[in-house]
């Protein structure tokens, strides 16, 4: 008997041939049926029982299963999106933290190119600042020295004691208000806080070049070197005065350049050396006193025909040490003519009279003969011009020692009561006067520093003995500064010595006193001058500093309640003033060595030549 749901006959039944699938479709479920229909009652209630079972437990676990299944779905959606975000996350994080590094790198070069930047920057300005070419006109013995020379002035920064310290501090109070209200104009204006210009061609700002490079003021020093080199402009339309322009501008502009080395300064003193030539196209050769930048015309001063005799003999040294820079020597010969025709002047026992006419050449006979304003400097620059040359040139020394020799006989007196020596005038070229310029304390320390070269005693025991003067024209007044001009007494048993007129009681800050205690403390080394020096320091400070606005001139000496403030602050009082109060109070080795270097007229040193 064959059992119709055995393995076999299903095998058989089902296993049909591809090609006659629907036909074994059919005939598979006619023989299910007819198997079906071959059951007992029993076999098939228990199949269906089965089935029935089958289809229950289907019914349960199915819905359980996809249950289970959406939420395996679920979660493994979940894991995906959670390790997608944090896939993402990560990635934005480490992109973010690789961005931060770059970042870092970055500015870390950055910071480090800005540092190497700033550090060659720095190395430029210092060798700009101490580029010191050895410079064969000068006189150092050893090769090397010059160098250390110019180190050693720079780094005088490093102040040697408190009153130079306090000499800075008082330069940098009117620099910065020099900086604030006149940047690039000629002078400041303290009290209206504003500037004014005599020439327009930041007249202050050169002429304190080389006291802010003495004083160790590097960032002062740079920031004025590179207004010199960006604004400075000479091509101008205006009238310069030839001996200020000169001693004040061209003179800043050769020591900035002796001491620093730096170019820039002595191109510009070229420029403008080449545009005050033209004041030599005169008849006589002899200067007249203005020029006009820019059209180059010269001419006589407006207020009279002449010129005067301390402006044309006050120039050579800058002339010369042009020259001798650019190795040129039309600068030098101009005013090398002028030196020779005023040699060849007759005089009094050297002495000259203040005015000479640049078409005639010749000396207004009838003129004042001084050794204060229009006449100083020409007794100055003999000697100057001797010590520049090497003295190679002795018709510079005999003409000056003979001009001291007129001096003592023609205008040295003593006043009353107190004997002190002073240098009156000769009104007309001939009334003795007993008046005295402040400007005539420069002659002390000219005469030390002839001294100093070899011209006598009775040179240094003269100037010991007119410093004294000088320094009694500022401690005698209430406020311990000296008025412009002061009369002598000559009057026997007169009780002062000194009388101040009402319209001589100004004090405009000059230099000449204080220059000359540099030159004799420079050659005594009696401290006694420091310590004058200091007093007038101190006095400067009390009456003619302005808060926040640097310094001014003052009306009246005599008051200390109401010393009345000028609204100008003079630029030799940065250029002159402060720098000769910062050499006086150095210790140890001079600064500016005497016999290497000799100082214009405006304070401004320029090399000593061998010839
Ligand atoms: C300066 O310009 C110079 O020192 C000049 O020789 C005289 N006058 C003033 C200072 O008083």
């Amino acid at each position: 008997m064959s059992v119709p749901w055995s393995r076999e006959t299903l095998a058989i039944n089902i296993g049909q041939d591809n090609t006659t699938y629907d036909n074994s479709k059919a005939r598979r479920k006619q023989s299910i049926w007819r198997v079906w229909k071959r059951l007992s009652r029993m076999q098939r209630s228990v199949i269906l029982l089965i089935l029935l079972l089958g289809l229950l437990s289907m019914l349960y676990i199915i819905p359980v299963m996809q249950l289970e299944w959406a939420k395996k779905r679920e979660m493994s959606e979940l894991i995906k999106k959670k390790t997608f975000f944090f896939r993402t996350q990560s990635k934005i994080l480490r992109s973010k933290l690789l961005d931060e590094l770059e970042q870092q790198q970055k500015a870390k070069q950055q910071l480090s190119d800005l540092q190497k930047a700033q550090d060659s920057l720095a190395s430029k300005k210092e060798e700009r600042q101490l580029n010191i070419q050895i410079r064969p006109e000068h006189k150092f013995d050893n090769p090397g020295e010059e160098k250390v020379f110019f180190q050693k002035i720079f780094k005088a920064g490093g102040i040697q004691n408190k009153k130079q310290l306090a000499v800075i501090n008082a330069f940098s109070h009117a620099w910065k208000a020099y900086k604030q209200f006149a940047w690039g104009h000629d002078e400041l204006r303290p009290v209206g806080r504003t500037y004014q210009e005599w020439f327009g061609i930041g007249l202050t700002l050169v002429d304190s070049l080389d006291t802010m490079y003495i004083m160790g003021l590097k960032e002062e020093f740079s920031e004025a070197r590179d207004w010199v080199e960006k604004h400075m402009t000479l091509d101008i339309n205006q009238d310069v005065n030839l001996f200020e322009t000169t001693i004040r501008i061209l003179g800043g502009l050769l020591s900035a350049y002796h001491l620093s080395g730096d170019v820039i300064f002595k191109h510009k003193a070229k420029d403008l050396g080449d545009r005050l030539m033209y004041c030599f196209d005169s008849p006589s050769k002899i200067p007249y006193s203005d020029v006009n930048l820019k059209t180059k015309k010269a001419h006589p001063p407006r207020w009279g025909p002449d010129s005067t005799t301390s402006e044309v003999t006050t120039i050579q040294l800058e002339f010369r040490d042009l020259s001798r820079i650019f190795r040129d020597p039309k600068y030098e010969a101009a005013v090398n003519e002028v030196s020779n025709h005023i040699h060849n002047q007759p005089k009094k026992d050297g002495l000259v009279p203040i005015f000479i006419n640049a078409q005639t050449g010749e000396f207004r006979t009838t003129a004042t003969i001084t050794l204060g304003a229009r006449g100083d400097s020409y007794y100055e620059y003999l000697l100057k011009q001797w010590l520049q040359t090497g003295k190679k040139n002795d018709s510079f020394r005999d003409d000056y020692v003979e001009a001291v020799k007129g001096m003592q006989l023609h205008l040295m007196r003593e006043s009353e009561p107190h004997k002190l020596l002073y240098f009156g005038e000769l009104l007309g070229g001939r009334n003795f006067s007993p008046k005295m310029d402040h400007l005539v304390c420069y002659l002390p320390g000219t005469l030390a520093l002839g001294y100093m070269h070899g011209l006598g005693d009775e040179h240094l025991e003269l100037a010991k003995k007119l410093m004294k003067t000088c320094f009694n024209m500022y401690n005698r007044m209430p406020t311990k500064l000296s008025p412009e001009i002061v009369y002598f007494n000559m009057a026997p048993g007169a009780k002062e010595d000194l009388i101040v007129k009402p319209a001589d009681a100004h004090n405009l800050q000059r230099p000449e006193t204080v220059e000359s205690l540099f030159y004799l403390y420079q050659i005594t080394k009696d401290k006694k001058y420091q310590e004058w020096g200091w007093m007038i320091f101190q006095a400067f400070e009390k009456y003619t500093k302005l808060p926040n606005a640097g310094y001014a001139s003052i009306s009246n000496v005599k008051s200390i309640t109401n010393q009345g403030f000028r609204d100008k602050m003079e630029s030799f009082f940065l250029a002159e003033t402060l720098k000769y109060f910062y050499l006086l109070f150095a210790d140890g080795d001079p600064i500016i060595p005497l016999d290497k270097y000799v100082f214009n007229s405006e304070a401004h040193p320029l090399p000593i030549y061998d010839s």
